[in-house]
């Protein structure tokens, strides 16, 4: 298991498929750009933490799951399940999970592993966080190069179990465009779900 999580009582956490935008939202939300970022899947193979000496916060990237090219089924697999413990072992302290798909491809993707017996691991991480009560909200990103977004928004709430209109849960799904800095949907829908959890005090953050 991962064992770099700095002691901290309060965390958000960005997950998702391998080179969606992670640690470039990461950036974009600390204003730092230590994290690496590429164009290859598979950049980050261990958490990267971000926290303040002064706040009890943290705000962690997680590597990415799913296909990565050049990496055997059997690591992909181990990150995975390294993922999915992470999160059942802080899922008391996360406030909010955000969940980061690429607007792009992120419906071919579903559809292509929708098939008998086979739940698409978006979907899958969805419903995960959603089963251990942590807030949600996906990020859908690299918007930009997306042109009929409400349409892909629709199809992206249906494969999610939100009846569309999309625009119904703008507490869930955010349109963004990390490398643009342009991810204010997602700001708003992490302040929702801290509003609700009595957190205004980390809205400066988002
Ligand atoms: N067009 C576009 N590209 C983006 C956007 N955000 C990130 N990218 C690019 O997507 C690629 C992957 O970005 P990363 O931030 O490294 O992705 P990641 O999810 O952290 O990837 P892993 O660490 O492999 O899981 C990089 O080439 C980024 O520049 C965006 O909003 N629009
Ligand atoms: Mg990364």
């Amino acid at each position: 298991m991962f064992d770099t999580r700095p002691n901290r009582d309060a965390e958000i956490v960005l997950i998702g498929r391998s080179n969606v935008g992670k640690s470039t939202l990461m950036r974009e939300i600390t204003g730092h750009t230590k994290f690496a970022t590429g164009g290859k899947p598979g950049v980050t193979r261990k958490p990267n933490h971000y926290d303040w000496n002064a706040e009890d916060f943290v705000i962690t990237d997680l590597p990415g799951f799913g296909f990565m090219s050049g990496v055997p089924g059997d690591v992909r697999e181990a990150i995975k399940t390294d993922i999915v413990r992470y999160i059942e072992a802080n899922a008391e302290k996360i406030l909010v999970g955000v969940l980061v798909v690429d607007g792009k491809s992120v419906i071919d993707i579903i559809d292509r592993h929708s098939g008998e017996g086979e739940i698409p691991h978006d979907v899958e991480m969805f419903g995960f966080l959603q089963e251990l009560g942590i807030p949600t909200v996906v990020a859908v990103n690299k918007m930009d190069k997306v042109d009929d977004r409400d349409e892909r928004l629709d199809e992206l709430a249906e494969r999610l179990g939100l009846y569309p209109p999309w625009q119904q849960f703008d507490d869930v799904i955010a349109p963004i465009s990390a490398k643009r800095g342009n991810i204010d949907a997602l700001n708003e829908a992490v302040r929702h779900h801290l509003h609700a959890q009595q957190r205004d005090d980390l809205f400066k953050f988002f």
